[in-house]
Parts: structure tokens; C-alpha cells; sequence
């Protein structure tokens, strides 16, 4: 697949769970890319608040996908796999497996659910844990709950296929949506340890060549 296509541009941060998602599914694929890493902050050069990359995602937020064969921008994670899915997963590697309306109902709704509520739940937990300037625990209290009611949903979807991938029948693109944010467990300091089908899969699907390529990359550009 990637001998006629020019390396697509994905820009990311060197922590950010959002980036890795777009890298686990472009190695799935074997989409050629390059990275180019940028830092929190305005600096006007390097900063993700800064002139040179609000030019190319006027949120100021990672990640974002330029691709050269065609000239299309995308940012905002969920827009970003969908048009990678559209443009170059010719063997439906990452969609839905079955064709029926429940199937990709299925596969929009946990889609939905990793990028409105898990996501932004473990997010918010990081932020009351590591970063605000004030202790708040009321605040962080509620989040991290609402981080565990996510791993307790999640639970049971992933038991539907004894903890192999998040839709039962094989991984798809929501694999790739869910594990960074999954594994940002440890650094919100929450536990899985009440959660055993979500850990069998984390570790399972984190072992696999994509996702360990995905992460080497950005390790690599960022050494
Ligand atoms: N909803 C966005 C969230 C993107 C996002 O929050 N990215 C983080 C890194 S994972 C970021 O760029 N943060 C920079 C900042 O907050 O200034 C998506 O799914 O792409």
C-alpha cells in the first residue's frame, strides 16, 4: 500500500495520548508519515498555542494530519481517523466488521463514548491530579469516579469478547482510540486492578507490532 504514497505529516507532542491513536492506525495500515513534535505553549515557532502551528489547526491542539497527496488538513482525533479510514483503509483493516446498521452503530457509539466521556474524564483527572494550581479533591475525586464508571463500562463491553478487542471479531480503529487513553491509567494514578478484562486487553493489544511501533516512533523523534 505505501509505495506510491508520499509520507503523510502527523503532528503530535511527545506525551499526548491523542497523537498515538493516529499513529497506532498508520502503522496498521502502513501509511508512510513523519512526525514533527511540538511543545505546549505560544512560542511562535514551536508552541502548539504558537503562530506556525495555529496556521495549521487554529484549536492549537495535537494531533493533526497534513497529508501531501492531496493537500487535505485534519485535526480533532475522531475526524482524523475517519478520514483515514476513508482515504486509505482499502481492506477495511480499521472499520466495522459486519455491514449491518447495528454494526456500525456499535462502532460510532464506542467511538462517541472513548472521545466525549473516557477520554476527557481521564484528561480532567491528570489535570486535578497533576497540574492545577490549587489542590481541588472535590474536583478530582469526581473525575477519577467518572474515570472508573468509564473502566466499569468498558469492562463489560471487552468481556463480550473475553478481552480481545473493543468490538468482538477482531481490533478495528477503536482499538487504537481507546488504548492510549487506557493506558494513561497509571499516570492518573488509577488502579485496574477491579477492571481485569480491561487490563488482559491493554497488555495484549500494547504487546502488538503496530502499537509498539507507533510508540517507538515518537520516542525516536522525540530523542
Ligand atoms: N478532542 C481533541 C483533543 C486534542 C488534545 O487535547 N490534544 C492534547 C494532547 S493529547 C493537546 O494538544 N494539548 C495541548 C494543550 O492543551 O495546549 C482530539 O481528540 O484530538
Amino acid at each position: 500500500m505505501s509505495s506510491n504514497i508520499k509520507p503523510l505529516i502527523l503532528h503530535a507532542h511527545t506525551t499526548g495520548p491523542n497523537p498515538i491513536k493516529v499513529a497506532i492506525a498508520l502503522e496498521t495500515l502502513k501509511i508512510p508519515y513523519t512526525l514533527k513534535l511540538w511543545e505546549f505553549g505560544d512560542d511562535p515557532k514551536n508552541g502548539l498555542k504558537g503562530s506556525n502551528f495555529l496556521s495549521i489547526n487554529e484549536n492549537g491542539r495535537v494531533p493533526a494530519l497534513e497529508d501531501p497527496n492531496n493537500g487535505v488538513v485534519s485535526w480533532e482525533s475522531g475526524a482524523v481517523m475517519n478520514y483515514i479510514r476513508r482515504k486509505y483503509d482499502t481492506e477495511n483493516k480499521l472499520g466495522p466488521q459486519g455491514k449491518s446498521e447495528q454494526d456500525i452503530v456499535d462502532f460510532e457509539k464506542w467511538g462517541y463514548f472513548l472521545l466525549t466521556t473516557l477520554g476527557p474524564m481521564t484528561g480532567q483527572t491528570n489535570w486535578y491530579r497533576h497540574y492545577n494550581e490549587t489542590k481541588n479533591e472535590d474536583a478530582l475525586n469526581r473525575y477519577a469516579a467518572q474515570t472508573y464508571r468509564c473502566y466499569q463500562v468498558l469492562e463489560g463491553q471487552l468481556k463480550k469478547s473475553g478481552g480481545e478487542s473493543i468490538l468482538p471479531g477482531g481490533y478495528t480503529a477503536l482499538d487504537a482510540h481507546y488504548e492510549p487513553w487506557v493506558r494513561q491509567h497509571a499516570y492518573a494514578e488509577l488502579s485496574l486492578d477491579d477492571y481485569p478484562t480491561v487490563a488482559k486487553w491493554l497488555k495484549k493489544y500494547g504487546e502488538t507490532e503496530e502499537v509498539k511501533a507507533a510508540y517507538k516512533k515518537i520516542q525516536d523523534a522525540a530523542s
